[in-house]
């Protein structure tokens, strides 16, 4: 062991002891404590600029492992972000082209030094995407469309003048997981942000997220000139139309030279859009891109669309936006979720992707809960997204967005888990091949224990508890490709039954899982809506056929009968139920993980888990309940013997109504006084 790392080593142990002592209120999230003044470490900077400097900065207050250089040196297969890091016996030198690829390399030592690992080989790192974005889906006035961690960050009232110091910290956040762009307000979006007035609020936080390698972007309302300006229309054809975008560039430019580009949801749930003109997507898209072609911005351009060209919404978003492959100027990339309906539990993959080879595309993933319990459960993501991309290959997508889960909370994110969801979105974004058990053993270790000697099997328990998290909401919520059985609005309880006055069709649950006496599932098989014809192959056939469909997608491709015998020998039934009750017994086991991690966690940490387990664990025998009993009343079928009886009883989960808006997640008061 060369002397270098034999001083890492024992400084790391002093570092993680250091850390224990402090009190815990989650705002940390991931990143070292503050300085306690100890360190006698040496950072040569060789580079100029404020990037460098923070990094320089940041290895000064919280390095413990030996000297450093930091060095900007002309290195093409490094790009603009990347960086390389060479440790030897009497330092350990970084070098990348920029100051933000220095920067990003000081967070890699610094999440080594965080995990214990040590920095002893050469480390090349270049991200798979130029384009990282958060997307907020913040309001003007505070409030944030399915944000469960209190109010927006971004205080417009106080903007200009008043900064928040919080808005530092959120850079510093981004950037150690290489993030580097921020939607700031909702895709629902108030042209109000356009406004000179907002743009000047916009310019501040921008200022500060420059040094961090953060690009700010806005979603823009199609129909802004009409509503900012009273312009008549908002025809992208129109010479004055065209003009006002142009000018409204020239304006954001004026302000903030590096701004981004826009985020646009056109045509989509109400929002305005250039078909209102009798123009299409490309032609609305290209519009806004040309605008902002000189400056060079992007237009991010959603393709969550879904008018009834179809009688099957999963269809949709293709049948209207594959016909416009090759239309859309290169300065837009079409924005996609990840799969055809609305960030499910487990949804297959969108089929547009891929399906436009001549127009740049990005993914968009949602890290709020909205559809997996809110701030309430835990629910680590990762291998959601891993999933997705074992489907979509990260070299066709041009850039990536994940729908933001920070609010104004001291933890920011509400569920103190829920944290590790905003830091795998980093990390996958930069490296989308990370395992999420990867992404756990970083996070874990950074965030949540307490001191170095956690014995291995409590470790192993609380990686587990993450891991196995998102299949039990799969399990407990929507088993073997249901979909949608949400209640109404809040998308928070189960409510297969839901039917209020005047909603859409495509927002009931029963246009989802079409459940009857003959079966369940939604046919879109050849024989159904086909929409498996969509999908290129293997997938197309393994789809099309219920016999070759994997199970998890089984009931989002087939209508079955409930005694459809399944690969396992059992019925459909059996196994519906089978399900349901493995994903409550899996959130019992996660309480086990937690409870047998309790000696070496801070306590309060400890106590905020504990009673969001517990709530998480009433809310799946609720949904369990509440699904078999109502599925039940189709099928006619007992429930197996190993699946223990229902504590509930139809009538009394059908009269619930939590009464809560798209802006938060029911407090277990409320839960247990509705239930
Ligand atoms: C859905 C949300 C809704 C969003 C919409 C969108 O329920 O609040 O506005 O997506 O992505 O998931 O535009």
């Amino acid at each position: 062991m060369n002397k270098y790392i034999s001083t890492f080593m024992t400084i790391v142990a002093g570092m993680l002891f250091s850390m224990s002592a402090m009190a815990y209120d989650g705002s940390r999230l991931w990143l070292p404590a503050a300085v306690d003044g100890r360190h006698d470490v040496s950072v040569k900077l060789e580079a100029k600029g404020e990037s460098a400097s923070i990094a320089a900065q940041e290895l000064r207050d919280h390095w413990r492992g030996g000297d450093v250089v930091l060095r900007e040196k002309r290195d093409k297969s490094l790009g603009k972000e990347g960086y390389r890091i060479v440790p030897g016996d009497a330092n350990v030198t970084v070098t990348a082209n920029s100051g933000i690829g220095l920067l990003y390399g000081a967070y890699h030592l610094l999440r080594l030094q965080s995990t214990g690992a040590t920095p002893d080989t050469t480390i090349v790192e270049t991200p798979a995407f130029d384009m990282r974005v958060l997307n907020h889906w913040d309001n003007l006035d505070g409030t944030i469309e399915r944000g469960y961690a209190g109010r927006s960050l971004w205080k417009w009232d106080e903007l200009p003048d008043v900064i928040s110091p919080r808005y530092k910290e959120y850079a510093r956040a981004n950037a150690s997981v290489g993030i580097n762009g921020v939607v700031l307000n909702n895709v629902n979006a108030s042209s109000r942000i356009l406004s000179r007035e907002y743009l000047e609020k916009v310019r501040v936080l921008a200022d500060i997220f420059r040094p961090y390698g953060i690009k700010v972007y806005l979603s823009a309302n199609f129909a802004a000139p009409m509503q900012l300006d009273s312009l008549p229309t908002a025809d992208p054809l129109d010479k004055d139309v065209i003009k006002w975008w142009k000018r409204k560039c020239e304006e954001i430019y004026g302000l903030i030279p590096d701004f981004g580009g826009f985020l646009v949801k056109a045509n989509s749930e109400g929002q305005p859009g250039p078909c209102d003109f009798g123009r299409s997507h490309a032609e609305g898209a290209n519009m806004m891109a040309r605008a902002l072609r000189p400056h060079g911005g992007k237009v991010m351009w959603r393709a969550f669309v879904y008018s009834a060209n179809d009688a099957d919404r999963a269809k949709q978003a293709y049948l209207e936006f594959n016909p416009l492959d090759g239309m859309f100027d290169d300065n837009v990339i079409v924005q996609i979720k990840n799969g055809p309906i609305d960030f499910q539990p487990r949804e297959p993959f969108s089929p547009l992707f891929g399906a436009m080879p001549s127009t740049p595309q990005m993914a968009e993933l949602q890290i709020t809960q909205e559809y997996l319990g809110h701030a309430n459960h835990l629910a680590y993501l990762a291998p959601m997204w891993e999933e997705f991309f074992g489907w979509v290959k990260p070299e066709s997508l041009k850039a990536i967005a994940g729908v933001a889960n920070v609010g104004d909370d001291d933890n920011w994110t509400g569920h103190p888990m829920a944290q590790a969801n905003w830091y795998a979105f980093g990390r996958l974004a930069w490296n989308p091949m990370l395992t999420s058990k990867a992404i756990a053993q970083e996070w874990l270790p950074m965030t949540v224990y307490e001191t170095a000697e956690i014995p291995a099997g409590v470790k192993e328990g609380l990686e587990e508890m993450m891991l196995v998290s998102r299949e039990a909401v799969v399990d407990y919520m929507m088993p073997l490709g249901l979909h949608h059985l949400f209640a109404f609005g809040h998308h928070y309880g189960p409510e297969p039954w839901c039917n209020p006055e005047g909603a859409s069709p495509s927002w009931l649950p029963s246009y989802y899982h079409r459940a009857d006496s003959a079966g369940i599932g939604f046919n879109r098989s050849p024989a159904g809506s086909d929409a498996v014809a969509q999908y290129p192959e293997p997938y197309r056939t393994q789809y099309a056929s219920a016999s070759t469909c994997p199970d998890e997608l089984l009931l989002w491709f087939h209508h079955l009968p409930w005694d459809y015998k399944m690969k396992s020998g059992a019925t459909l039934w059996d196994e519906l139920c089978r399900h349901y009750e493995h994903g409550c017994n899996k959130v019992s086991d996660m309480q086990k993980a937690w409870y047998a991690a309790a000696p070496y966690l801070d306590s309060s940490l400890y106590k905020d888990v504990e009673r969001r387990l517990a709530t998480q664990a009433r809310d799946a025998q609720w949904w369990k309940d509440g699904c078999l009993l109502y599925f039940g009343e189709f099928s006619g079928m007992p429930l197996p013997d190993d699946v223990t009886a229902p504590v509930h009883t139809l009538e009394s989960l059908r009269g619930i109504d939590l009464g809560i808006t798209n802006y938060e997640s029911p407090s277990a008061e409320l839960l247990d006084s509705k239930r």
